[in-house]
């Protein structure tokens, strides 16, 4: 951070945009979980948990090696079951209640803290842990987090299951999408939390945002540190998500 940077000053600007709007909208990223104990993915070796990202979440990967792929998401399930939201999921709790229906939350994370924490109206845009979808009768199910072997089975009709995750190559689910880039596109607000927006179509939400209302929405970066849309910020409030957010609140006059 440049050492004038003054988070006291952000945190009133952002409180004061916030304080005239109507509608906002959130992104999250891996970054709002990380104080939870949740590992983010780009972490200075390049391995998501030891594994290369195209071995463990890319449809090849999964072709591949299919028992691999479920041995990393029971891995990862198993961590999500044992950690808790931190302050900063439940400040974006407490936001939706002040927003009400005005409030959309639209998360690249598939571990569930935002709806533990309280948060109703999430928009899932790469799937959840702890979802299956079925190769063969497409059913998908909420199967909670316990472990669910390496090669799991539908218990419909016995076919092979896969997490339902967006994996890279994969489309985000349309009617979910559909559903952020509307919110993203009649806010007032956006807040990024937590992510290092590289990646799509999830990181376009912060230009449709800044593009589709006649002034823009205020967009407000929340992040350790600067990122690749930290240029389309108006307000950066940088610091743990886990403080900064419950900072913003108090200013906000929410408790
Ligand atoms: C698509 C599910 C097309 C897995 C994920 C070349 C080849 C192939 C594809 C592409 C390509 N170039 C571009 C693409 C598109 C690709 C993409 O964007 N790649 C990037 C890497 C360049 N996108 C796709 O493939 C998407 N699909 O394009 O399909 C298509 C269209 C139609 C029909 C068919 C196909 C699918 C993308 C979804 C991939 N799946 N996750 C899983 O989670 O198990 S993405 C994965 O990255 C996670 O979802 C994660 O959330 C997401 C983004 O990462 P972040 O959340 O930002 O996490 P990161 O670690 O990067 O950053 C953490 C941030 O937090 C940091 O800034 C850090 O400073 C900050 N932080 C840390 N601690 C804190 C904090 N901030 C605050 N407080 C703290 N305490
Ligand atoms: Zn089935």
């Amino acid at each position: 951070m440049p050492n004038d940077y003054d988070l006291d000053a952000e945190l009133a600007r952002a409180a004061e945009s916030l304080k005239w709007a109507t509608k906002v909208a959130v992104l999250t990223g891996a970054g709002v979980s990380a104080e939870s104990g949740v590992p983010t993915f780009r972490a200075s070796d390049g391995l998501w948990e030891g594994h290369r990202i195209e071995d463990v979440a890319t449809p090849m990967g999964f072709d591949r090696d299919p028992a691999l792929v479920w041995r990393f998401y029971n891995g990862r399930r198993e961590n999500v079951a044992k950690v808790r939201p931190n302050p900063g999921h439940v400040a974006l709790a407490k936001l939706e209640e002040r927003y009400a229906d005005g409030f959309t939350l639209a998360t690249q994370n598939v571990d569930g803290l935002h709806q533990t924490a309280g948060n109703k109206n999430v928009l899932e845009v790469h799937g959840s842990l702890r979802r299956t979808r079925c190769l063969n009768c497409e059913v998908v199910e909420d199967r909670g987090l316990e472990p669910l072997g390496d090669r799991p089975l539908c218990p419909h009709c016995g076919g092979f299951l896969r997490p339902a995750i967006v994996w890279f190559h994969e489309a985000l689910p349309e009617d979910v999408w559909m559903s952020a880039m509307e919110a993203a596109g009649e806010c007032d607000v956006l807040l990024v939390v937590g992510t290092s927006a590289v990646v799509y179509p999830a990181a376009s939400l912060i230009p449709i945002a800044k593009r589709t209302k006649s002034l823009g929405a205020t967009v407000i970066e929340c992040n350790l540190t600067r990122t690749s849309a930290s240029e389309q910020a108006d307000v950066g409030l940088y610091g743990p998500s886990g403080v900064t957010l419950p900072k913003l609140l108090e200013r906000m006059g929410i408790n």
